[in-house]
């Protein structure tokens, strides 16, 4: 959610340009006699601008036989309007794919606003024999195959509906299907499911309360696991921190609905205030886990940096994944700390609540229902935009790491007990990461158990397969789109919502 303004001018400028059909692209490969660098030339057959290139890789050539783009994403750079040029050190992952293979096969998939061309596949003679390559790469046919190709498209999920700066699409998973829309001007709008709605009921206003612009405002919801029955539901916000004051707070807060469509502001009850040294990086998600219990993230308060270095000190709130038990209460607190969190008891002044520490600015959170997954999306800096699968006393690198890179960057750094992100890119392909769900739904087979995420300034989608050992990045789209956040319905279907033109939009197949 950084740069929100700025992005917002950037995306709006280059999706000017929309293609009936993105335009046709030639692929060319060449290794170096040392084996060491691989360049590639993409050639367009018109102008790209505002369009991506996604480059895949194989060491089996069937994978690119049916039509989609299969293979191992290598990189994923923007496309120059005539031709653009890449060398294999500057492509992620590249060599490595290479390892050990007789051939490679590459395809590059041009993606422009939603519509996409893929290149002839090209063959490239590996040498073994060079310096730095040689080893086993099994892996990369066994990728290959569990990659086929999954397109999708956008499809206006409510054309007759329209919000204000929405920020989140959250179920209550209470049997009714309904859907509830959550603006960071401070309101929440109850809708049904339904493509032709068009109506939205005012479920809980906010707006007299809360602090606005930038980062600020009302920026998560989670429903009480036992809503259908209690009414209770549960909303990150910031406010100011006496009236008039340019300074804010976070605060967590426990509502109870007064009726099935609305909910009276006397219903608060206070759980937690968190004051904000800065007015950005405010994390603003919550979550319910399986276990029941609430997760909460909060960002490391802000400026550039953490000058405060909040990431890493466990006496603070701030740059950390909580977790905390609204059903309880517990000494003076409005909850309980359950048993098993990893400071609970402790001797050394960390905060009870933390479940995990390091995050920048961890915007995004959920859970994954089959497997109790928990994933988060953590903002970079200057650099490197990064996937967390979050676990109980982890430690996600902030401010000592960048995504897998030392911070500030060219600085070396002590890495021993951190935990790297699952995924990450650079800000050659985005610079707002925002997590998103597991999808479970029946429209997309293929997509099934994939982790849907994607980036706020460049609009790109992403699936994210892991089996618990590998993780498997493909991109599934450029959709044009400001992407503040991703919702997941009582099926299992996902939904984009879209800063930009207030619209919510619907993962569907193409
Ligand atoms: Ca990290």
């Amino acid at each position: 959610m950084t740069r929100i303004l700025s992005a917002l001018l950037t995306m709006l400028l280059a999706c000017a340009t929309s293609f009936a059909q993105a335009p046709e692209v030639s692929l060319a490969a060449r290794l170096t006699t040392s084996g060491t660098i691989l360049t590639v030339s993409l050639t367009p057959s018109a102008s790209t601008a505002g369009c991506t290139y996604s480059l895949y890789g194989s060491a089996d050539k069937n994978v690119f036989a049916s039509g989609g783009s299969g293979g191992r994403l290598l990189s994923l750079f923007p496309a120059a309007p005539e031709i653009t040029k890449r060398r294999a050190r500057d492509l992620s992952l590249v060599r490595r794919a290479f390892q050990g293979r007789p051939k490679a096969y590459l395809r590059a998939q041009l993606q422009c606003a939603g519509e996409q061309s893929l290149s002839p596949v090209v063959t490239v003679i590996l040498r073994t024999s060079a310096p730095g390559v040689g080893g086993a790469g099994a892996w990369l046919r066994e990728v290959s195959t569990s990659l086929r190709a999954t397109r999708i498209m956008l499809s206006n999920a409510f054309p007759k509906l329209t919000f204000s700066s929405p920020l989140a699409l959250v179920s209550p998973a209470d049997g009714t299907k309904r859907l509830f829309v959550v603006e960071q001007g401070g309101k929440i709008f109850v809708i049904k499911n339904n493509p032709a709605a068009k109506s939205k009921a005012l479920f809980l206003d906010l707006s007299s309360r809360i602090s606005r612009g930038g980062e600020l405002g009302l920026l998560g919801l989670a429903f009480h696991p036992s809503f259908a029955e209690n009414g209770k539901f549960y909303v990150n916000y910031t406010e100011p921190r006496s009236p008039g004051s340019a300074q804010s707070r976070s605060v967590i807060s426990e509502f109870t609905r007064s009726s099935a469509s609305s909910t009276d502001l006397s219903s608060e009850r206070r759980l937690m205030e968190l004051d904000q040294p800065f007015s950005n990086h405010n994390g603003g998600d919550l979550a319910f886990g399986p276990d029941g219990f609430l997760y909460i993230g909060f960002g490391d308060g802000g400026s550039g940096g953490d000058p405060q270095g909040n990431g890493q000190d466990r006496s603070v709130l701030l740059g950390k994944i909580l977790r905390i038990d609204v059903d309880a209460q517990e000494g003076a607190l409005a909850y309980a700390i359950p048993h098993d969190n990893p400071y609970k008891g402790n001797s050394s002044g960390f905060r009870e609540e933390i479940f995990a520490y390091g995050f920048r600015n961890p915007f995004r959170i959920s859970f994954d229902q089959e497997t109790g997954r928990l994933w988060a999306g953590d903002v970079g800096q200057g650099a490197r935009e990064e996937i967390d699968l979050v676990l109980s006393g982890g430690n996600y690198g902030w401010n000592t790491m960048e995504g897998s890179q030392c911070y500030p960057p060219g600085e070396s750094c002590n890495t021993a007990g951190l935990v790297l992100p699952i995924t990450e890119y650079g800000h050659d392909v985005g610079r707002s990461i925002i997590g998103g769900y597991v999808f479970s739904g029946r429209s997309i087979p293929n997509l099934r158990g994939h982790y849907i995420f994607g980036d706020f300034v460049t609009g790109i989608i992403f699936s994210l397969l892991y089996d618990g050992a590998t993780a498997t990045r493909k991109t599934l789209l450029q959709s044009g789109l400001s992407i503040a956040s991703f919702g997941r319905d009582e099926d299992g279907e996902i939904y984009v919502v879209s800063y930009g033109d207030g619209k919510i939009y619907k993962i569907v197949p193409r």
